[in-house]
């Protein structure tokens, strides 16, 4: 397995749409389990082929240890309203709080081809929310008041110069900016 360098906030293939899944290759199997690793190196709970560079409609998410492999997914259900303090692998240091569908249904298909159905509620449907935004070109700031995007983008003024050419390096183990309830700067 590899570690894979994230992009960040700046790099056009973050808002690019994503291209949906067509056949499950031993390389595409090989993409999720290295999205695994640098997700879990990153302290993250989730991850989107658009952080790492790829283009393909696929996501992965892991929480309580319990893995998801998102290919094509896509929301049929939602309902209700959480407002979250999100983060995000790709804008690191930058919170803010997001108001959401508070349970959501997502129709996916797995590593076998096979098509599938996910409910969450609270951090899953969050997670799901905030990784199906990513295949679609989309950050949690777009979801921000103008107030606060501002805030968000002065916050990340601060902190881009530490990944040039909209790359960031993951390091296992090292500390990240990505826990929401760090001490980090909050919007
Ligand atoms: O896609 C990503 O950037 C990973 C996101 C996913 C996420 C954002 C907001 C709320 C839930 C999930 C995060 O950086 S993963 C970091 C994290 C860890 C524990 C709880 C919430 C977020
Ligand atoms: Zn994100």
């Amino acid at each position: 397995m590899s570690l894979l360098p994230i992009r960040v906030l700046g790099d056009p293939i973050l808002r690019k749409e994503t291209v949906p899944v067509r056949e499950v290759t031993p390389e595409l199997r090989q993409l999720a389990l290295d999205m695994f690793e640098t997700m879990h190196a990153a302290k993250g709970i989730g991850l989107a082929a658009p952080q790492v560079g790829r283009s393909e409609r696929m996501t992965v998410i892991e929480i309580e240890g319990h893995q998801l492999v998102l290919l094509n997914p896509e929301v049929i259900e939602r309902a209700g309203k959480v407002t979250w303090e999100e983060g995000c692998l790709s804008i690191p240091e930058v919170y803010a709080k997001v108001d959401r569908a508070k349970t959501v249904t997502v129709r996916a298909m797995d590593l076998d081809g096979k098509e599938f159905e996910v409910a969450g509620d609270e951090l899953l449907a969050v997670c799901l929310q905030h990784e199906i935004d990513h295949l679609d070109g989309k950050l949690f700031l777009d979801r921000l008041s103008l107030l606060k995007r501002r805030a968000a983008m002065k916050t990340w003024d601060e902190e881009k110069d530490q990944y040039p050419n909209f790359i960031r390096i993951v390091v296992p183990g090292q500390e990240s900016g990505d826990d929401p309830h760090g001490d980090d700067e909050r919007i």
